[in-house]
């Protein structure tokens, strides 16, 4: 839920206006949105490009990921690991567009630990993939724009851990 949505069903839960906190949270989402919306394009149009170099990074770091019993050894499997990054990065998108983790959280934390548990693939090196991502996504942008992705990025990292 956004800031302005979730401003709104506080505030009309106890029947009243908007508080001036509440507005000025709002103002600053309102204000911030154009950066927001240029970073979120940036991302979703590197996305290639982005997974790809953290994927190689990751791999440099952790061999034993891509080696012979690894979890994402093998084309197929390697495959998959990649794709798992792309899904990450995409819920970083969300996150930014919403200006609010809830969109990451809801559909990428809930259940994630027991779910990689069950796989056999270690959330360390996930958690790993998501820096590696931040690195080369924030490597591209303005030094503003960069301290706003990371932390999207840091959040995705840290409830994994
Ligand atoms: C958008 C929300 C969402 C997420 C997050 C998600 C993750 C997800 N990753 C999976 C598998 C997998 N995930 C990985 C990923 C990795 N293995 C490693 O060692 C690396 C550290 C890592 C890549 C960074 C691998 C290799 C598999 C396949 C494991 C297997 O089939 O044994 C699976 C099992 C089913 C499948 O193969 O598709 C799910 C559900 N699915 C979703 O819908």
């Amino acid at each position: 839920m956004s800031i302005v949505t979730k401003s709104i069903v506080n505030a009309d839960a106890e029947a009243r206006y908007l508080s001036p906190g509440e507005l000025d949270r709002i103002k600053s989402f309102v204000t911030g949105g154009e950066r927001r919306l240029r970073i979120a394009q940036a991302l979703t149009e590197n996305r290639e490009r982005i997974v790809k170099q953290a994927g190689d990074r990751l791999f440099q770091k952790r061999p034993d990921v891509v080696s012979p019993g690894g979890n994402a050894y093998g084309q197929e499997m390697t495959a998959t690991c990649l794709r798992d990054m792309d899904y990450y990065l995409r819920l970083v998108t969300y996150g930014i567009v919403a200006g609010d983790v809830t969109p990451i959280e809801e559909i990428g934390i809930v259940g994630v630990r027991e779910m990689y548990k069950s796989l056999g693939t270690s959330i360390d090196a996930v958690a790993e993939s998501v820096r590696e991502m931040k690195s080369v996504a924030t490597g591209m942008m303005s030094a503003e724009d960069s301290a706003e992705a990371a932390s999207y990025f840091d959040y995705l990292a840290g409830a994994m851990q």
